[in-house]
């Protein structure tokens, strides 16, 4: 039995039309950072930042998995493995596609959370800044999303899971935000081979032990299967 991490970045979406960052269309042309993605932006313009998550949370419940999410799946199944995957995508891709074992380290899309309480439940389709918390009835409801400068989620069962693998793959990320970027070191350094899959070389494509450049919805089924 071969215990497999796999950690999936924007660019496992992508051919389910879902935009990633850094490309030359990617999400952040026409936001910046610090407006969407930060505690601060979320203070300084809660109805932008609400406008932006709703938009993606639109895009996200249009699309549909593709042959790499549903590869994983197939993966997952198979008795000769164990799998976790860790994905940086706040859409629910993976789950549509029957994986079971999934940490979303930068939060989901279909939650929302309390700024004042902490308090967690399912995001509406629609949220506004003036949406109560059902917990305290304060009005401070976020997306249930990582933002810059936060501490991403389940770090510890991440951690233990990277050092008790045989295998370390990561799919269609840039290797540019850390933690995430910074797992490939920690793996090599616990001894756990390490595979890269991605349209292209990443920023830390030297650290993999063997990389597969190429289409997500190609290169993950090839190697799957
Ligand atoms: C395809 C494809 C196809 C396209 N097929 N591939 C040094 C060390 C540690 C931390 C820092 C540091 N320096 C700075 C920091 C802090 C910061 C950070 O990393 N900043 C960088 C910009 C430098 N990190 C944080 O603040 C994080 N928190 C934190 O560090 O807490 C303290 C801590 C320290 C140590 C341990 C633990 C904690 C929080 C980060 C939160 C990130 N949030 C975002 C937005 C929210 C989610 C959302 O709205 O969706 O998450 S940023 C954005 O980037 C989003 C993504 O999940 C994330 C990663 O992007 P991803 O997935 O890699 O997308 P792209 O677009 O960059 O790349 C896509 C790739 O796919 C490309 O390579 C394409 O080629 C490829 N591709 N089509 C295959 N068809």
């Amino acid at each position: 039995m071969s215990r497999i991490v796999i950690l999936t970045g924007a660019g496992i979406s992508a051919e389910s039309g879902i935009r990633t960052f850094r490309a030359s269309d990617g999400l952040w042309e026409d936001h910046r950072i610090e407006e969407v993605a930060t505690p601060e932006g979320f203070l300084r313009d809660s109805a932008l930042v609400h406008q932006f998550y709703n938009a993606r949370r639109a895009a996200a419940r249009a699309a549909q998995p593709n042959a790499a999410h549903l590869a994983l799946a197939e993966l997952e199944a198979d008795p000769h493995h164990t799998v976790l995957i860790v994905t940086q995508n706040v859409d629910d891709l993976h789950e549509r596609a029957g994986s079971q074992n999934v940490i979303h380290m930068h939060g989901t899309l279909v939650g929302a959370l309390c700024h004042d309480c902490g308090h967690r439940w399912p995001a509406p389709e629609v949220m506004t800044q003036g949406d109560l918390c059902p917990a305290c009835a304060r009005a401070a409801t976020r997306p249930d999303i990582v933002w810059f400068g936060e501490m991403p989620y389940q770090m510890d069962q991440i951690v233990r899971a990277l050092e008790a693998a045989d295998l370390f793959v990561s799919i269609g990320t840039s290797g540019n935000v850390y933690p995430a970027a910074g797992f490939v070191r920690d793996a090599a350094m616990a001894g756990v081979q390490t595979l890269e899959l991605n349209l292209e070389p990443s920023a830390g494509t030297d650290m993999f032990d063997t990389a597969r450049h190429g289409p997500a919805t190609q290169v993950v089924p090839a190697w799957v299967r």
